[in-house]
This record gives structure tokens, C-alpha cells and sequence, in this order.
């Protein structure tokens, strides 16, 4: 239900703050670490809106972990995350995508943060919508990332709104970002995915690459008379699929057997999200186990609604 003028607005530290019963053991760390994302978030909103003008747009020369090359966004917008808990305390460890190595920080704290700092950076050069995506996951004893040690999830969409989708493991809520008073207001909360959409989302300019299964599986929704939408942001077409239902997928191709999409930083958070909106998820990647040497995997990806998703 979509909040109305008459309700009193409820921002993000509120709504945290309000209703953290199920998570009161967590010393205040937990909404801290969120605090400290919503502030990232913000600043690099404000930047997204103003890259033309604020010296952002284009490439730096050196490549990224995963061998793309980093927009000068995506170099600010990890050292704004980078700022904010590179030094931090409250986690034991701390995973960017733009960064080669994972900084491990305080033994003694149990959280471990992974962020894709800007998601989409392609588009927003042509200012298309982009995004941050954020996952906190408790360390286990052999230190294994899945959905199972995910505690929160959510992402912040820079779109024609900046967005804030928020999943722990009670609790899903969707804010919008005032730019009268920079609050995060609530708009919506218990999301449910539902449970058909219209739309399927792929870049079907791979489909010759495609495995046989996939080619079929798109025919059948074309049968169907489904329409393509593919922003080629991975969080404004899973933020569709969120609210409108229908499916995303990234499958792996004959000639690309690793996928694009990175577990730690894409998929497990994505997955997460999914499932505890009452959607369904495909992929062969359902933990991973944290390390410098696999922090950057990919692999295959497919969510949706439940509908779509029996189909294949
Ligand atoms: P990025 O994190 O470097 O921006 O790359 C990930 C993006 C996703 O947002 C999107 O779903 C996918 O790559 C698009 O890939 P393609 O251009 O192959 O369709
Ligand atoms: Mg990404």
C-alpha cells in the first residue's frame, strides 16, 4: 500500500528504529551500518543527478577487479562507501566490487558488507538509471557467504526517483528520497512480488550464444504475448520485476560459461531480495566462500515472479 499525504511520513531511521524488535541483540551496530548506507546512497545520488556538471562522466584508463573499465562515477562512488567503512569498526570485513581485495577490519564484529558501489555505470553517463546495491551477511565459522547468513539486503536506485528497497529477514519496506528535507521517507512496506508479470527481461542480443533451454523458454513467453524490457541496469530491471512481477535473467551462454553477474555483490543480495518478497530464483550459485580469490565470481542468474519462473 502506498503511503498518502495523510499519513505522517516515516523516515528510514525511524522505520529502522521503530521496528527492530527482531534484531534488538545487535547493540544499535546493525542500524548504524544502515545509517552509514543511506548516506552514501544520498551523496551519490545527488552526484548521479549532477554528472555532466560535476566532472564525473567518462573512463578512467585502468580496469576494475573483473577486467571492465571504471567510470569516473564508479571510482567516486566507491571511495564514498569507502570513506565510510574502510575504517569502521562495526564490521569484521568489507567487499567492493571496484575493489580487488576485501579489507578485513575488526575481529570481533560478525558483519561482513559487500557493495556495488554504482551499478549501471554505462547508463548513467547518458543519465539512465543506475544504482547501489548493499547486502550485510553474519561471518560463519568457514566463512561462507549465502542466502542463509544474509541479514539485510536492499539497493538504491537513481532513477527519475532515488529509490531505497530495504529486505531483512522480517521486514521489506521501499522509501523515497525527499529532496526538500534529504530523508528517506517511506512509501510502501511489506512488498509481495506478484505472482505473474508481463514482462521478461534478458539481452536478447546474445540469444544465437544462447543454450537451447533458454532460446525455448523465451519463445514460450513471446507465445505468450510478453513484452522485452531491458534497461541493462541489473537494478532498474530488477526493481521492475519487483513491482511489476515477470522475469530477469542473465544466463550463462556457450560461448560465456562464467555469466556476468557477480555472486557476492549481485546475485546472493538479489536472491535474498527475491525470495523474501515471494518471488523464485535460478542460479547455480548459492553460497560461495569468501576470499580474495573468489570474491569476484559470476555467474548465472534468473528471478521472478513464481509464474514465470515454473515456466522454464
Ligand atoms: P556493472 O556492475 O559493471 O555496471 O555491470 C553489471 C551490469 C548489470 O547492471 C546489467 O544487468 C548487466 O551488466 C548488463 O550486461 P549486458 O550489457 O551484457 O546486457
Ligand atoms: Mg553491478
Amino acid at each position: 500500500m502506498f503511503a498518502t499525504q495523510q499519513h505522517k511520513l516515516t523516515s528510514f531511521n525511524e522505520f529502522l528504529l521503530l521496528n527492530q524488535e527482531p534484531l534488538t541483540k545487535t547493540k544499535g551496530n546493525y542500524s548504524l551500518i544502515l545509517n552509514y548506507i543511506q548516506d552514501c546512497c544520498k551523496t551519490i545520488s545527488g552526484y548521479v543527478r549532477n554528472i555532466g556538471l560535476a566532472d564525473l562522466l567518462g573512463y578512467n584508463t585502468s580496469l576494475n577487479a573483473s577486467g571492465d573499465l571504471m567510470a569516473k562515477l564508479d571510482v567516486f562512488a566507491n571511495s564514498v562507501f569507502g570513506k565510510a567503512f574502510k575504517n569502521s569498526k562495526l564490521l569484521y570485513a568489507f567487499a567492493s566490487e571496484e575493489d580487488e581485495t576485501i579489507t578485513y577490519l575488526n575481529k570481533d564484529s560478525s558483519y561482513i558488507l559487500s557493495i556495488d558501489p554504482i551499478d549501471g555505470s554505462k547508463q548513467s553517463q547518458i543519465h539512465l538509471p543506475s544504482g547501489s546495491i548493499f547486502c550485510l551477511y553474519k561471518k560463519t565459522k568457514d566463512n561462507q557467504l549465502s542466502t542463509g547468513n544474509i541479514v539485510c539486503a536492499g539497493y538504491c536506485l537513481y532513477s527519475s526517483a532515488t529509490v531505497l528497497l530495504y529486505v531483512d529477514k522480517v521486514r521489506s519496506a521501499l522509501f523515497l528520497l525527499d529532496s526538500a528535507t534529504g530523508n528517506f521517507f517511506l512509501a510502501k512496506e511489506n512488498l509481495k512480488l506478484p505472482d505473474k508479470g508481463t514482462d521478461y527481461s534478458v539481452n536478447e542480443a546474445y540469444i544465437n550464444d544462447f543454450y537451447d533451454k533458454d532460446k525455448t523458454y523465451l519463445n514460450k513467453l513471446k507465445q505468450q504475448k510478453y513484452s522485452l524490457r531491458y534497461v541493462g541496469t541489473l537494478v532498474a530491471d530488477m526493481h521492475r520485476t519487483i513491482l511489476q512481477g515477470g522475469v530477469f535473467l542473465y544466463p550463462f551462454t556457450k560461448t560465456n560459461q562464467t555469466g556476468k553477474l557477480r555472486v557476492v555483490f549481485e546475485i546472493l543480495p538479489f536472491s535474498f531480495i527475491i525470495n523474501k518478497l515471494g518471488g523464485k530464483v535460478k542460479t547455480s550459485a548459492t553460497k560461495i566462500k569468501l576470499s580474495n580469490k573468489t570474491v569476484h565470481n559470476k555467474a548465472d542468474f534468473m528471478a521472478g515472479s513464481i509464474k514465470e519462473l515454473n515456466y522454464y
